[in-house]
């Protein structure tokens, strides 16, 4: 078995120890920090979307994966500054709207977000539209993913995106929306420019963006 094969199953298992020993060992024989994400941070995760899609995982596996998957990438992403290759997939700028504390759903499209290779800037729970609006210009961003799991609040998500389009900056970021009382449908209705279902429906929808932007 590769370095990176079982990385990937480390990964998948949870074992975030074994992930931090053996991202730490490939780094000791050369392996380039960029490297570690598509031959194993990414599949490893994809294989996740899919058990969990499939119904083989569950929530709890899926934190676990996840978090074992962070213990590589908090050893990877201070090395890969000025390194070429990594150019992240884009900058996402992610939080759950005003008034809503909900944040584990949040913080696992965060993690395969980053995963697959997006720069993240989460800005936690009970985040207005000033403050995405403020993110977005300060980082530059082209991604706003938004958290809502109450019906109360899901409607800030409106109210945000009119927030960036008053601040002019409704075309220069893809608007992605998810959480439990979402649907497609509602989506649309607000203007976002996408609903993600589950994280693994967020990584595919922002990987669709970038790979056809307009
Ligand atoms: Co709350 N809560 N809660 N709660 N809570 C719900 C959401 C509720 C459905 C429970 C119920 O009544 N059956 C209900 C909402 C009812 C409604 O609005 N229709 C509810 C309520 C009422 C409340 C309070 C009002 C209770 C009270 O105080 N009376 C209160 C509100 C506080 C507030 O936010 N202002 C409250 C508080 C809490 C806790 C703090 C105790 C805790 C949150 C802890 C935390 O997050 N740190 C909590 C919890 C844990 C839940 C339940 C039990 C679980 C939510 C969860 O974490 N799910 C929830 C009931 C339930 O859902 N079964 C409930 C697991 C998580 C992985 O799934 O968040 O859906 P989820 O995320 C998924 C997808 O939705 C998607 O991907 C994720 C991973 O696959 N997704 C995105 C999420 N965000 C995305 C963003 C994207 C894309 C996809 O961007 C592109």
């Amino acid at each position: 078995m590769s370095i990176f094969e079982e990385l990937q199953q480390a990964i998948i298992d949870g074992r975030a120890p074994v992930v931090r020993e053996l991202t730490e060992r490939g780094l000791k024989e050369g392996i380039k920090p960029h490297e570690f994400f598509p031959k194993a941070i990414i599949p490893a995760m994809d294989e996740v979307g899919r058990r969990m899609r499939d119904c083989e995982f569950f929530i709890p596996e899926v934190l676990i994966a996840a978090r074992a998957a962070r213990a590589a990438t908090d050893i990877l992403r201070p090395l890969m500054q000025g390194e070429e290759a990594i150019k992240p997939a884009g900058t996402v700028i992610i939080g759950t709207v005003k008034g809503d504390l909900h944040d584990i759903g949040k913080n696992i499209v965060a993690m395969m977000l980053e995963s697959a290779g997006f720069r993240i800037v989460d800005l936690g729970v009970d985040v207005s539209g000033e403050k995405i609006v403020d993110a977005v210009k300060q980082h530059n961003a082209n991604f706003v993913a938004m958290s809502a799991l109450l019906t109360t609040t899901m409607v800030n998500m409106k109210s945000i995106i009119e927030a960036l389009a008053t601040a002019g900056l409704r075309d220069k970021v893809k608007v992605l929306v998810g959480g439990a009382p979402l649907t497609d449908a509602w989506a649309h209705s607000i203007g976002a420019d996408g609903y993600g279902k589950d994280a693994p429906g967020a990584v595919e929808l922002a990987r669709k963006f970038v790979s056809a932007p307009a």
